[in-house]
């Protein structure tokens, strides 16, 4: 398979990431300001004036959103749960347009800078969501499905052949606000090994439990396997450090979600720690998970959904729906 050309690709998007974080640091005092129409809410009597700016709104909302969700890259669950959520709530007019976590984040910072509509396909935890005044657009169908956990999984055979490795990724194992600090720093600017690195040291009683039972070895190779979501790039990173401290060599492939499930099932890299379950990788688990091992979740309470800046005037995904 050819993995240095997917490699390189999403290496690029990751040059993106960096490109684009690098100067909207300060400029975003601007949209968080007053509402153009806030004088107008002194007048009393406007409960049939509500009832058609609710219809009117719709029509508009979906007009000016050009019947256009902002996605990221297409095998990602969050883009097939969309993809249900348009058919459940009869969105059919709407088209997702696929691009990358990075591409996204963009769009999703232009338009906040403008005070344009605009709704994405988000997830958490990911810096966007204390970066950008943003919020979820409620979900009363359940297509994306309640929280998340995050899986580590492994190839068969990888306990016998590498059972020092098997036990530390069984046993990892971290919390929301870890990653986000790991995130955070890569998204300021932090290299993402020095990152991990300097997470790993400050967190030294947690790692331990992770090594419980775990005898060095001397420069045996394992191969991780990612994509290159942000989320993802922390908790693979960090991982691989504490591999690499108990003397493993490590390298990391980043792939397209299918190749991550059906690489790891035809025993290409050794484990992974991105599976979000039970929804957003379900599919790829339906699909590829006989031939793999599940050691559980490594994180819990993720979740995914679509998501739009706080000032747009609407609260649930049926609201998208263009009225009649
Ligand atoms: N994500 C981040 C992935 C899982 C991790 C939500 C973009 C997805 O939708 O497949």
């Amino acid at each position: 398979m050819n993995w240095k050309k997917v490699g390189m690709t999403l290496g690029l998007s990751l040059t993106l990431v960096a490109a684009g974080c690098g100067g909207g640091g300060d400029s975003q005092e601007e949209a968080s300001g007053t509402t153009p129409s806030s004088s107008e809410s002194s007048s009393s009597s406007s409960t049939s004036e509500e009832a058609s700016t609710t219809e009117q709104t719709s029509t508009n909302v979906a007009e000016e959103l050009d019947y256009t969700i902002t996605g990221i890259d297409p095998g990602a669950g969050v883009m097939a749960s969309t993809q249900t959520a348009i058919e459940e709530y009869g969105l059919e007019d709407f088209e997702i347009q696929s691009s990358s976590g990075a591409a996204m984040t963009k769009a999703l910072e232009t338009a906040i800078e403008n005070e344009e509509p605009i709704v994405v396909t988000a997830w958490q935890p990911h810096w966007k969501f204390t970066k950008f005044d943003i919020k979820y657009l409620e979900d009363p169908k359940g297509v994306f499905g309640e929280d998340e956990t995050i899986h580590t999984m492994v190839r068969k055979g990888l306990e016998e052949d590498m059972p020092n490795a098997y036990t530390l990724l069984d046993q990892f194992n971290w919390t929301l606000d870890d990653m986000g600090e790991v995130m955070l720093a890569v998204e300021e600017g932090t290299p993402v090994e020095e990152a991990a690195r300097t997470w790993v040291d400050e967190n030294e009683e947690l790692v331990s439990e992770w090594k419980e039972g775990v005898e060095e070895v001397d420069g045996k190779d394992i191969e991780l396997l990612y994509v290159t979501w942000v989320s993802e790039v922390a908790s693979t990173n960090v991982v691989k450090t504490v591999l690499e401290d108990v003397g493993f060599n490590v390298t990391l492939t980043s792939l397209q979600p299918q190749f991550m499930f059906s690489g790891l099932a035809e025993g290409e890299g050794d484990g992974l720690v991105a599976a979000w379950l039970p929804v957003t990788h379900g599919q790829y688990i339906d699909q590829f998970g006989d031939e793999i091992v599940d050691l559980g979740g490594n994180l819990e309470g993720a979740s995914i959904g679509l998501a739009v800046p706080s000032y747009m005037d609407i609260d649930s995904i049926e609201d998208l729906m263009p009225a009649e």
